[in-house]
């Protein structure tokens, strides 16, 4: 299991965001991009000229470094939930980032899931795919889901957005997102893929998921057909 440290949660996970953000850098052939210097040609004598040159330089975006995806984050609000209402209907789209950069501004901003009300889901999907079944991507896929008890799966949602964005996973086009469901006793981090029947590419997420989690109990995955079919009754159909 991720280790935990008697340091606070937020101090060890900022300390293993910035460790994570250099890994990002290094597994996308970042580095650390200048920006693009543009020829300030040096009029002798011309304070003025220096003093905009400058100015204008300073008014310049910081650079940022692009993801191979755009990604969205949704929300699912607990207290919007309707009994009543169609599954999902309050599932909302809430940023969608395409930067190392834009993706850390939203990340420090939202609640982990430690401090989510219970019944939120939270989700982070390529852009353009929703996170439900109906979806045309997702419908013939599946998810891989882990367990943690209630206020210890921060650590690893942040490890697996990091995963997934920084697409450290060989079959990384076979994957929707990630989500995580907050329930009164348990924290699910699941991640959501493509095509269920492809075993060797969802094997190889498996696996290579729970390395990055350092998890090592075995984790199912499950079908969406078979959920929508059987509900609770679905069963895993692979293991690792
Ligand atoms: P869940 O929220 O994935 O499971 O699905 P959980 O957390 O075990 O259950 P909860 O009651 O504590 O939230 C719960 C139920 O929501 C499912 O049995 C479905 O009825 C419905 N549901 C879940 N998902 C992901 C979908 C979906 O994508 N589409 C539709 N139509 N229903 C869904």
């Amino acid at each position: 299991m991720v280790e935990e440290t008697e340091k606070s949660a937020s101090t060890a996970i900022k300390e293993e965001a910035e460790n994570l953000t250099s890994m990002m850098k290094n597994h996308l052939n970042l580095g650390e991009v200048e920006p693009e210097a543009e020829e300030v040609e040096i009029v002798g004598g011309d304070p003025n000229h220096d003093a905009k040159a400058m100015a204008a330089a300073a008014a310049a975006p910081p650079p940022r470094h692009p993801l191979e995806h755009s990604w969205t984050f949704w929300f699912d609000n607990p207290s919007a939930k309707n009994k009543q209402a169609a599954w999902g209907s309050s599932i909302r789209p809430i940023f969608t980032f395409s930067s190392v950069e834009d993706f850390w501004s939203v990340y420090n901003n939202v609640h982990h899931p430690s401090k989510l009300a219970v019944g939120a889901d939270f989700h982070c999907f390529k852009n353009k795919i929703e996170p439900k079944w109906e979806d045309p991507v997702c419908a013939n896929g599946g998810k891989w889901t882990v367990n943690f008890s209630r206020g210890k799966s921060d650590t690893a949602w942040l490890y697996t957005l990091l995963a997934m964005i920084g697409e450290q996973f060989d079959y990384g086009d076979e994957i929707c997102g990630a989500v995580v469901n907050v329930r009164a006793r348990q924290e699910k981090i699941s991640i959501w893929t493509k095509n269920a029947a492809n075993e060797v590419a969802q094997v190889s997420i498996g696996k290579q998921w729970k390395e990055f989690l350092d998890y090592n109990e075995s984790i199912g995955f499950i079908f969406h057909d078979d959920a929508k079919k059987l509900d609770r009754g679905a069963k895993n159909r692979y293991s690792v």
